[in-house]
């Protein structure tokens, strides 16, 4: 009879042990990855910009982002860039109506910027800018940073000291840089940044980076800011640009074919 009882007991405790095995073994992880599930990553142009507004935002600057249909006064007549100026051809811009366009630059943020504070203005203005362009090294919409800082005494050997070190922090060496006399209607003096690089052969060759220059008195005639009290230095870089030279990429059509062997390599 005791005998019996142990056999009986001894058979509960083997069916329980086994129920929990199962139970054990059908456990469903719900947060666990799917076997096998390819992983996105970042888009290259994503972490450019990221890496560029990192860089300016440890220096102080603000980001001022804005609409992209912008209007006649804000892209063009308050950046010095008159009637009849080339690049308000009908080729270059995109217009929506007679006053609308699709915005070229991402400085009528900074003019907006402007008309409602006083100096200290330090900010960088990312974004998408559209321009009627195709080619290997142009798109008709690209992306760009562009800086913009105001104050009393504002001198060209700052922008020269911050965009020195910027090139260092986002290219990563103790690279050679250059600065070439240039022309926007936005910016007198006007110059373009060159960095010294290593193509795939080895050879050196000096790359443009990005344009720059002190802030016409006159875009400060727009804005109400009296040009002997403010001086100002403002940057422009498009990001794909620098993307391409950062990364080796030869073709700027490759940013937005979505082919996962070319954006998988970053
Ligand atoms: C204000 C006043 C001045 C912004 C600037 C550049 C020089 C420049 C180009 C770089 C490559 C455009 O993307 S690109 O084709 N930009 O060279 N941009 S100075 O100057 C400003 C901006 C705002 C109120």
């Amino acid at each position: 009879m005791k005998l019996l009882k142990l056999i009986a007991q001894r058979q509960e405790g083997l069916k329980l042990q086994a129920l929990e095995k199962l139970i054990q073994s059908e456990t469903i992880d719900v947060t666990a990855l799917p076997i096998g599930s390819p992983q996105g990553n970042r888009h290259p142009l994503m972490t450019t910009t990221e890496k560029i507004v990192d860089i300016f935002s440890g220096l102080g600057y603000q980001v001022a982002e804005g609409p992209e249909i912008e209007n006649d006064f804000y892209n063009f007549e308050a950046l010095n860039i008159p009637e009849n100026h080339p690049a308000r051809d009908m080729q270059d811009t995109f217009y929506l109506d007679n006053d609308k366009l699709l915005r070229t630059h991402t400085s009528p943020m900074q003019v907006r910027i402007m008309e409602n504070n006083r100096p200290p203005i330090k900010i960088i203005s990312p974004g998408k800018v559209y321009r009627c362009d195709s080619d290997i090294t142009h798109t008709p919409m690209f992306h760009q940073v562009e800086g913009l800082f105001v104050d009393e005494n504002v001198s060209f050997a700052n922008l020269k000291s911050i965009l020195n070190n910027f090139c260092i922090d986002f290219f990563k060496k103790e690279i050679k840089t250059r600065f070439r006399p240039s022309y926007f209607p936005f910016t007198e003096p006007s110059a373009e940044l060159d960095i010294e690089w290593e193509n795939k052969n080895g050879e050196k060759k000096w790359m443009e980076v990005l344009g720059c220059g002190l802030v016409n008195p006159k875009v400060f005639g727009s804005v109400n800011y009296d040009p002997d009290q403010y001086s100002g230095f403002a940057f422009g870089m498009g990001i794909e640009r620098l993307a391409m030279i950062k990364l080796g990429i030869t073709d700027i059509r490759y940013f937005y074919q979505n082919d996962l062997k070319f954006l998988k390599q970053f």
